[in-house]
């Protein structure tokens, strides 16, 4: 089948986002669709829950692993939200392992969850890792899913950091500019890091991480997540489906389109594109803009 076929068969992009209460799941998923708003949610039928229903449980509307959350803003993503497994034990941790499993599964590609990510918060230092990550990362088989853990709320650790220049005499000035780059290279030295990715403790670590601060201010830029979503993606139909239905990075759009197209106008015995041929191929990667101009 060819590639333009099986995109318009799939659609939709599809997110598991997974992480304890408060971690900031939400608070991404608004950024990534470019709304303060809130989702839509449909159960595995497509069917629309009414918001007057759930206005009483309307946590719980939100946090069932096998509802659809659509922001209307970008209606190009769906997302599954699911608060992990921490408080539950057991049978929490065996219904995201049964959902995964299936949804990895899925004969219908357009049914599969294309990417999971992982959110950790930075704000509660003592506890990054608890035994539910140590769980999904030594255990969790999400097949040809790629996991990418987000440390989240990663502004937290700036605050230490300012801390520690104060205290080894760094003016106040100087230490607010540099707390963001010290935290990050602390970070990227250190045991947690490490950890995730330590083949004798976890035996599925994620592809990659990204780490995460101020998503919940009015200029956060979530750019990092959306190029290293795309990077993770090895198949082709899919990276062009994320890279086209993502709409807040058009850098990326343009990176993906000149890339891609210049590599198939370099192929072995490629036929000369037309200029319409050219175009149209370029446009495909960003046709948020594409089809209204
Ligand atoms: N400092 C800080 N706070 C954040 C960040 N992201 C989200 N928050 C706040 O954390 C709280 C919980 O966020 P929410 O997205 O609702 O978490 P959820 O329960 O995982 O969906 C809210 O008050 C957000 O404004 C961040 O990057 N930094
Ligand atoms: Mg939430």
């Amino acid at each position: 089948m060819d590639p333009s076929d099986i995109k318009k068969k799939i659609n939709r992009f599809r997110i598991l986002i997974i992480g304890r209460a408060n971690a900031g799941k939400t608070t991404i998923l608004q950024r990534v669709c470019n709304t303060k708003g809130n989702p839509e949610i449909f159960n595995s039928a497509g069917e629309k829950i009414d918001a007057a229903l759930l206005t009483a449980s309307r946590e719980r509307g939100e946090h069932d692993i096998e509802n659809e959350l659509v922001f209307p803003k970008n209606p190009g993503f769906i997302f599954h939200d699911s608060r992990g497994f921490e408080a539950g034990g057991e049978s929490e941790y065996d219904k995201v392992n049964t959902f995964i499993k299936a949804r990895s599964k899925e004969a219908n590609m357009k049914n599969r969850i294309h990417t999971i990510w992982y959110c950790i918060p930075m704000d509660q230092a003592s506890r990054c890792f608890t035994e539910a990550e140590h769980k999904f990362f030594s255990r969790c088989d999400t097949g040809s899913i790629p996991v990418i853990v987000l440390f989240t709320k990663f502004d937290a650790l700036y605050d230490v950091e300012f801390a520690r220049l104060i205290e080894n005499g760094t003016s106040r000035k100087d230490a607010k500019k540099l707390a963001p780059t010290h935290a990050e290279k602390t970070f990227a030295n250190g045991s947690q890091v490490k950890f995730l990715y330590d083949p004798k403790t976890i035996q599925r670590p994620p592809k990659c991480h990204v780490c995460l601060p101020d998503m919940n201010k009015d200029d956060a830029d979530c750019g990092p997540l959306i190029e290293r979503t795309a990077e993770t993606l090895d198949d082709q139909v899919l990276q062009q489906l994320f890279v086209s239905t993502q709409q807040t990075n058009l850098e990326l759009c343009m990176k993906y389109a000149v890339e891609k197209t210049l590599a198939e106008l370099v192929a072995p015995n490629v036929i000369p594109l037309s200029a319409d041929v050219a175009i149209a191929t370029l446009g495909c990667w960003f046709p948020h803009i594409w089809y209204v101009c």
